[in-house]
């Protein structure tokens, strides 16, 4: 950024101060403030465009029916792989599951959904029995965690 200012300002100068004074200086001017505001409405358009990306930045916390770690390794790898999420970390002894995502990419109700096809509960969505069923024998002994 700073080396853009001075790179402009040169620019300018070399132009305020170019051997053909009289017709440049007057010529010139408008152009140079049109160069800056310019550069002014690009540096605004950049922190707009940066705080709509940070809206989109949501946090989701989701109550999953996981006990014990290898439940928290098939749900954070379920989510992984799903389009919007950026992390996702199952907090075994709460069973709560934080999902950092993209609220444009994805909703609550696709995070649950995924949770629930990946054989686990998701607040008040029920697991997909038949991914339940695939679920190692350890991840389907019970409601409550285990090692
Ligand atoms: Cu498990």
């Amino acid at each position: 950024m700073k080396t853009q200012i001075k790179k402009s300002s040169e620019k300018i100068s070399s132009i305020f101060f170019s051997s053909d004074n009289s017709v440049t200086k007057k010529t010139s001017f408008p152009a140079g403030s049109i160069r800056i505001l310019g550069f002014l409405v690009s540096i605004l358009l950049l922190f707009a465009v940066s705080v709509k990306a940070q809206d989109t930045a949501s946090v989701l916390k989701v109550k999953t029916s996981a006990v014990c770690k290898m439940c928290k390794k098939t749900i954070e790898t379920a989510l992984a792989s799903e389009k919007g999420i950026k992390k996702s970390e199952l907090d075994v002894k709460s069973k709560i599951v934080t999902v950092n995502y993209n609220s444009k990419e994805t909703t609550p109700e696709k995070i649950r959904k995924a949770i629930a096809e990946a054989g686990y509960d998701a607040d008040d969505v029920s697991a997909d029995p038949k991914a339940y069923k695939k679920l190692e024998k350890c991840c389907q002994k019970g409601k409550e965690v285990h090692k």
